[in-house]
């Protein structure tokens, strides 16, 4: 990608276990698109929170990622979106997008990608708000999610043995690995273990040696505040 071009700007924030910012610093560095980061706080203050004034006028929804192109002056949120303007704007040789051109290939990437978009990512987010964040212990609730989370990694292990444990969709690394790798790597963080899902394990140790995952999570933590 041209380096003279302007640097997109990802606004993201620098909390280790926030997963959303770092699949587009992701397929922004597998795609060597320019971009800097502007890191947020949680919270609503209006210079620096996600939910002050000044980010409100980029998101309205007050959530991170969120990515601004100088280019062409569009601003995208929700990750999907974000991730969706980047394969169509920034992936003419579709390097990261659906692996073939046919009717199934096209709902096989679309399904995965939903399925974390839907599935895997809310209920990950609610864990996470049950054991971390909620006021008052439920430990219901945090059960059901615990339960929900393993479920989805049930059906993620499975998908994986077509690939032998090296990308969601069987022919090659997509997209679809990017949203999914920030997500599986927060297990820990949710108490959760990999030792029933080898498959899972085996993915995210190649997914963790690649380089544009390593440059992701490295630019996000040392950017500057906003
Ligand atoms: N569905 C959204 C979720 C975005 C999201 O929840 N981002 C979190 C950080 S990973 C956030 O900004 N939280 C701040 C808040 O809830 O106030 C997406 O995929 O972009």
């Amino acid at each position: 990608m041209a380096s003279h071009m302007k640097p997109l700007i990802l606004h993201a924030h620098a909390h280790a276990n926030g997963p959303d910012p770092v699949k587009i610093a992701i397929a922004l560095e597998a795609l060597k698109v320019p971009y800097i980061v502007k890191q947020w706080d949680f919270g609503n203050d209006p210079e620096i929170g996600v939910k002050g004034s000044e980010f409100l006028k980029i998101n309205e929804n007050g959530r991170v990622p969120a990515l601004e192109d100088p280019a062409t002056g569009v601003t995208a949120w929700e990750s999907g979106a974000c991730m969706n303007y980047l394969r169509r704007v920034y992936d003419p040789g579709n390097t990261i997008g659906p692996p073939g051109s046919s009717a199934q290939d096209l709902v096989d990437f679309e399904k995965w990608e939903y399925f974390l978009l839907t599935n895997l990512g809310p209920m990950t987010a609610q864990l996470n708000w049950f054991k971390h964040l909620n006021a008052q212990k439920n430990e219901d609730l945090q059960q059901k999610y615990i339960a929900q989370v393993y479920r989805s990694y049930g059906v993620l292990e499975t998908q994986l043995q077509q690939s032998d444990g090296t990308s969601i969709l069987p022919a090659r690394v997509t997209a679809v690995d990017f949203h999914f790798e920030p997500y599986i790597r927060g297990h820990t963080f949710e108490g959760l273990s990999l030792e029933k899902y080898p498959m899972i394990h085996k993915w995210l140790e190649l997914m963790g040696a690649r380089e544009d995952v390593q440059e992701a999570y490295a630019k996000i933590r040392n950017s500057a505040k906003k």
